[in-house]
């Protein structure tokens, strides 16, 4: 076997209690694919407002229970989508099913998700160094998919000044943390234009474009 092949899924703990499953996505592609597209049809893509004004620069939506969302009142969970005023939709099963196992396969057994935040970024879009930490269980841990193009993920410390590890993510990474990183600083360099390496044709150009990450927690 060619352990370094693109297609083979690895399983590291890439800093204490933060475990980085590579590709590990690719078993379900098609059904995640489908279930994402399904998501962003019936709660469409927007760009949320922080609490001092400005348009965040990753487009972003929800499934499941919760959602999180910004405005000019602060961050938080709603069961509502404040664009359609309906509940988010349904978690798909498959994102369910890639959630859990992933959290199983990092140690941590029975999570079980309320809440997927869906980020969308354009080449040029970033996130700031931020903590997660609108849920109300910190023991839980956080689930995060990548899809599409590669991102350098900044892995910092519980203090903003912590200088953050860079950790590159590509199409179908998983990374899991909690446990004493659960409120660890974290955020997204800036995309660069690149090529994911593989993907059903449909949606192909669109994730020659796009980084897409899920991000699953049990945030209620
Ligand atoms: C992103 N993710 O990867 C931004 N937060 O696009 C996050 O802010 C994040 O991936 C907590 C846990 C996992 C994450
Ligand atoms: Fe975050």
């Amino acid at each position: 076997m060619d352990l370094f092949e693109k297609n083979t899924t690895a399983i590291q703990e890439i800093l204490p209690e933060v475990w980085l499953l590579t590709n590990y996505a690719a078993q379900n592609e098609p059904a995640i694919l489908q279930g994402l597209a399904s998501v962003m049809t019936q709660a469409p893509l927007r760009h949320m407002m922080t609490p001092m004004g400005f348009a965040m620069s990753a487009a972003m939506t929800n499934c499941g229970d919760l959602g999180w969302v910004s405005d000019r009142k602060g961050y938080r969970y709603n069961a509502i989508d404040p664009n359609t005023n309906q509940p988010w939709p349904l978690m798909p099963e498959s994102f369910m099913a890639l959630a859990k196992q992933a959290a199983s396969a990092a140690g941590f057994n029975g999570f079980l998700p309320d809440a997927c935040l869906v980020n969308q970024y354009k080449v040029g879009a970033s996130m700031g160094l931020h903590q997660d930490k609108n849920e109300v269980d910190f023991n839980q841990p956080i689930v995060s998919v990548s899809l599409g193009l590669s991102a350098v993920f900044l892995f910092g410390g519980l203090l903003r000044s912590d200088k953050p590890l860079k950790v590159p993510l590509a199409h179908g990474d998983v990374l899991v943390w909690g446990g004493k990183t659960r409120l660890n600083f974290h955020g997204i360099l800036p995309i660069k234009a690149n090529q994911h390496s593989k993907l059903n044709a449909k949606l192909e150009d669109y994730f020659n474009e796009h980084r897409v990450n899920l991000t699953f927690r049990k945030a209620g």
